[in-house]
């Protein structure tokens, strides 16, 4: 067998994504014959003891309390972005600029103009840039991307995409950073809707050109945490502070080869707890897809009804790596998935994709659905409320 070079990895936080990234980082090498043999080999958080603590538990070798000295060292060949938005542009280019490979969590940032920064250091530097749209590896969605690029469906003419959660409907949960501005960029719309803008991007082969749009913020104060972690946050006593950003965001779009789409993200669709869908309707056929049952895509062809592809063959996109057909994947191999894509690009000395202006590409969108609702001059009144 041939030695493969080792590649370290310094991963900046170890929250919920921080911690899908390490079991992607832990288990790509168990599953897929990668190029590069990754080595976690730095977590960095602020606090010493609970890094530490992440870090035995998630099976990182050493820690960093700064984020910069993890980006100095040189055992460091790649630097995973695991933050909130708010820190995304100022690590990732200090990272490109040291020579590093970087994978960013998605939205790329917290507005257009450090997303395009990001996008020139990229272009500049040696390192390869990726930006963590994760759902382009769910199995079903890389089969519907194949389908469209195969001609399957014909020529595209509707999109329809929603990104359904309900995880802050009781107006008690807390006002974690999420429901932060200042340190997310957006709510539900940068959150949730960045991943079906790039899922109906990457489906379909083309984006998204125009939109018009409607947001709501349904809740507009709420409790101060204890802690502003991540989807669980506790809540906190009676002092309460104001939430500035999204709670929902509707839009429709106008895609480049022709096609009309409609963009719904929610963490208000009470039921629904993690429903990225998607529907495409072309001239020769349709697909559909909700993740809240992954293995699955449903497909329409020959002018019949749906009917159901079990996305657990072989075959099938990134599935000869895991279980026997039937036996199903989850919310973490898509994370797994990409780490070996990345590891591969990076072998390849390629782009990866979805790459840093591909995620310029979503922050665009996402600025302009804030514009489009913020300009009361394009919603006709049809009644006095
Ligand atoms: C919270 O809405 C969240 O964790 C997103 O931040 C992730 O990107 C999504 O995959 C699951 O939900």
């Amino acid at each position: 067998m041939s030695e493969r070079t080792t590649v370290g990895v310094g991963m900046v936080g170890y929250a919920f994504m921080g911690r899908v990234h390490s079991q992607a980082w832990r288990n790509a090498g168990a599953f897929f014959d990668l190029p590069l043999a990754p080595r976690m080999a730095v977590l960095a958080g602020r606090s010493k003891e609970r890094t530490s603590a992440a870090a035995a538990r998630l099976g990182w070798a050493d820690v960093e309390t700064d984020w910069r000295e993890l980006v100095r060292r040189d055992d460091v060949q790649i630097v995973d972005i695991c933050t909130p938005g708010d820190s995304h542009a100022e690590i990732a280019i200090a990272a490109l600029r040291a020579g590093k490979h970087v994978l960013c969590e998605k939205p790329l940032a917290n507005t257009v103009a450090e997303a395009e920064a990001m996008v020139e250091a990229a272009a500049g530097a040696p390192g390869r840039a990726m930006v963590a749209f994760n759902y382009r590896r769910v199995p079903a969605i890389a089969l519907a991307r194949r389908l469209v690029e195969e001609g399957r469906l014909g020529e595209i003419r509707h999109v329809r995409a929603q990104y359904l959660q309900d995880w802050i409907v009781d107006p008690e949960f807390p006002l974690v950073w999420r429901l932060q501005k200042d340190k997310a960029g957006s709510g539900a719309l940068g959150d949730i809707g960045a991943h079906i803008i790039d899922t109906a991007q990457f489906v379909t082969g083309q984006h998204v050109v125009g939109v018009s749009a409607l947001t709501e913020t349904f809740v507009k104060e709420r409790p101060l945490p204890e802690s502003s972690a991540g989807l669980s946050g506790s809540g906190g006593g009676s002092a309460t502070g104001p939430v500035t950003v999204d709670d929902a965001a509707l839009f429709i779009g106008r895609l480049s080869g022709g096609a009309l789409a409609s963009f719904e993200a929610t963490r208000f669709a009470t039921g629904r707890k993690n429903a990225l869908r998607i529907e495409i309707n072309g001239s020769l056929g349709s697909l559909a897809f909700d993740f809240e049952a992954m293995n699955e895509l449903w497909v329409s062809e020959g002018g019949g009804g749906f009917t159901r592809i079990l996305v657990t063959e072989p075959d099938h996109p990134y599935v000869g790596a895991w279980w026997p057909p039937g036996h199903g994947l989850g919310y973490e191999h898509t994370f797994t998935h990409e780490i070996k894509d990345f590891l591969e690009a990076i072998a390849e000395g390629a782009d990866p994709s979805p790459s840093f202006a591909d995620g310029l590409r979503v922050q665009r969108v996402l600025a302009a659905v804030e514009r489009s609702a913020a300009d009361s001059s394009r919603y006709t009144v049809v009644e006095e409320t």
